[in-house]
């Protein structure tokens, strides 16, 4: 993969947001109800740090879980966005084993997650407090942010933020290599960062 070049996989419980959280994000459109139809990948150009970058979204759909299609997606995936849903307690208790699952696959503590709570615009229905979420992220060492895709709030800031932290990990791999006679992914400094 090429500097400029991100890929990024979207994971989480089924009605997250997943699908409307990658339009939004790569097309600027809510699709409402419309958006269980759609699945599957598209990029964008955003700029990180001075630099135009490319991001290749994966968002793949439901039947595809487990599928070797999925793993393949997962291991080319050098970040992740781990979605729950703030008006879904259920959505929230899955977040850590959608972490723990990527760990294993990517056999590495360290790799890039950031915790997404979308819907965020659901105020009301709210059943996940944001310092609930904040604890879990630091508690498995992800960062944190949450979104409303229909709003178009904090898309751009949970991508971005995601392709930073990548940008990040590359450099302290390459460091953590150049200064280790072993190579090794599996360091793990801090990462949670409330985006
Ligand atoms: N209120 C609200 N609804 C959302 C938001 N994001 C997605 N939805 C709705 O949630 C449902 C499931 O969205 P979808 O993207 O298909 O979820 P996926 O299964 O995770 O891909 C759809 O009806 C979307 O319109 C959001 O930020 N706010
Ligand atoms: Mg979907």
């Amino acid at each position: 993969m090429t500097q400029n070049n991100y890929r990024v996989f979207i994971i989480g419980g089924l009605g997250v947001g997943k699908t409307a959280l990658a339009h939004r994000f790569t097309k600027n459109l809510f699709l409402g109800d419309r958006a269980s139809e759609i699945d599957g990948s598209d990029e964008k150009q955003i700029v990180i740090e001075g630099e135009t970058c490319n991001l290749d979204v994966l968002d793949t759909a439901v039947y595809q879980e487990f599928s070797a299609m999925r793993y393949s997606c997962i291991i080319s995936a050098e970040g992740f966005l781990v979605i729950y849903s703030i008006d879904s307690r259920k959505s929230f208790d899955e977040v850590s084993g959608y972490c723990e699952y990527l760990r294993d696959i990517k056999e590495s503590d360290g790799i890039p997650i950031v915790i997404v709570g979308n819907k965020s615009d659901l105020e009301t229905d709210r059943k996940v407090s944001q310092c609930e979420g904040i604890e879990l992220a630091e508690s498995l060492n992800c960062s944190f942010i949450e979104t409303s895709a229909k709003n178009n709030l904090n898309v751009e800031q949970a991508f971005s933020g995601l392709a930073r932290i990548i940008n990040k990990s590359r450099s302290d791999n390459l460091n953590y290599n150049l200064d280790n006679t072993f190579s090794n992914n599996n360091h793990n400094p801090s990462r949670c960062e409330i985006l």
